[in-house]
C-alpha cells in the first residue's frame, strides 16, 4: 500500500508527478467541499505537502490523526504551528539554502531600483519626457552608502555579502551579536534605522518579529532613507509604512511582501516612491524546482527511514 499524502498546497508539476507515482495523493487544494474532504481522507493520511502560505494550526493538524511528516515547499513557515506538530511527534521540513541567493538578489534589485529610480527612468524614456524635459532628476549613489540589515540569517548574510561587493558600509540588527562578521552590530533596530541609508528587513515572519519595523523605526529611516522588505509583511507596521510614504516621512520603499497577499493595500499602487514586487523573490525556474524537489526528497527519505534532508524539528 502506498502511503497516503494530504496535499494542502501543491508543488510544481514535475514534482507532483513524482509524488503521484510514489504515493496516493489527496488533493485538498482542489476539493469543492473542503471540510467534508478533510473529514473523509484526513484520518488516512500519514504525510502532508504544504507551503508557508497555508495556515496549518494544531486544530487542522488534529484532523489528520495519523500524520507523521509534513513537507513544506517554502523556507518560511510562520503560518505553520511547528510546535504543535513536534508535540505530536510529526516531522516537519522546509526549503532553506536553495533560495538564499535569489532572495538576496531581489533585495539588491529593489534597493537599486528604488535608489536609482529605475521605474521613473523607464517612464522618463517611454513618455517622451527625456526629449521634452532633458535629464531626469539625479538619484543616489550606492558605493559608500550605509546598508542596515535586520536579521543576519542565511538570507541576511547573503544580502550583506552583496552590499559589501558594492562598497556599502554594513550594519545589522540581530537578537545577539554574531562573531567575526566584520559588520557593525546594533542591538536596537531603531538605532540601526537611524544610522542606515537603506534598511533591509531579512528576518523570518511570525510572532517574534511581528511589527519589528515599527512606526518609530520607519521614522528613523527618514525622508532620505529607503526601506526594503523581502521577509514577511507581518514584520512591518504596514499602516505606518503607508502613511510615512504618503507624507514623505519615509523617502522610499521596495517591497516583495505585504500583510494582505495577493491583494495588498491599494494605497501602495498610488505611491510613486515605492517599487512593488509580488512576493516573487524566490520565483525563478531553477530555484523553485530545487524547492519543489526538496519536498519530494524529504518525503522519500522519511518513508524510507533515512535522515531528512532539511528538517526543522
Ligand atoms: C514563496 C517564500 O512565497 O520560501 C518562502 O518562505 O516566501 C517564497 O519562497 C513561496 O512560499 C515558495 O513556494
Amino acid at each position: 500500500m502506498k502511503p497516503e499524502i494530504f496535499v494542502s498546497w501543491p508543488t510544481l508539476p514535475r514534482q507532483m508527478k513524482q509524488l503521484e507515482d510514489a504515493y496516493t495523493l489527496h488533493r485538498y487544494d482542489q476539493a469543492a467541499d473542503k471540510p467534508a474532504f478533510l473529514a473523509e481522507v484526513g484520518p488516512r493520511c500519514t504525510g502532508m505537502v504544504t507551503n508557508g502560505h497555508f495556515h496549518l494550526d494544531a486544530a487542522f493538524a488534529d484532523k489528520l490523526p495519523a500524520l507523521k511528516v509534513v513537507a513544506c515547499s517554502s523556507v518560511g513557515y510562520d503560518s505553520i504551528d511547528v510546535a504543535a506538530l513536534t508535540a505530536r511527534g510529526i516531522r516537519f521540513t522546509n526549503t532553506p539554502d536553495v533560495l538564499t541567493d535569489d532572495v538576496a538578489d531581489v533585495a539588491i534589485l529593489l534597493m537599486l531600483a528604488v535608489r536609482r529610480k529605475l521605474l521613473q527612468g523607464d517612464r522618463w524614456v517611454r513618455s517622451g519626457d527625456w526629449g521634452r524635459k532633458g535629464m531626469m532628476a539625479l538619484t543616489r549613489r550606492t558605493e559608500g552608502s550605509r546598508a542596515g540589515i535586520v536579521g543576519l540569517g542565511r538570507i541576511g548574510q547573503a544580502i550583506a555579502a552583496r552590499c559589501a561587493v558594492m562598497g556599502q558600509q554594513i550594519g545589522y540588527y540581530s537578537r545577539r551579536e554574531k562573531a567575526d562578521t566584520g559588520y557593525a552590530y546594533f542591538g536596537d533596530v531603531t538605532e540601526l534605522a537611524r544610522w542606515a541609508d537603506v534598511l533591509i528587513a531579512a528576518t523570518p515572519g511570525g510572532a517574534e518579529t511581528q511589527g519589528l519595523i515599527s512606526s518609530a523605526v520607519i521614522d528613523a529611516i527618514g525622508p532620505d532613507g529607503t526601506f526594503i522588505n523581502i521577509s514577511r509583511g507581518s514584520v512591518v507596521d504596514e499602516p505606518a509604512l503607508i502613511a510615512a510614504l504618503q507624507s514623505g516621512q519615509l523617502g522610499a520603499a521596495g517591497l516583495d511582501v505585504y500583510l494582505n497577499e495577493p491583494n495588498p493595500d491599494p494605497a501602495f499602487a498610488g505611491l510613486d516612491n515605492v517599487v512593488l514586487y509580488p512576493h516573487h523573490a524566490s520565483g525563478t525556474v531553477e530555484t523553485r524546482d530545487k524547492m519543489a524537489q526538496l519536498v519530494v526528497d524529504n518525503l522519500a527519505a522519511f518513508f524510507a527511514g533515512r535522515p531528512l534532508l532539511t528538517p526543522v524539528n
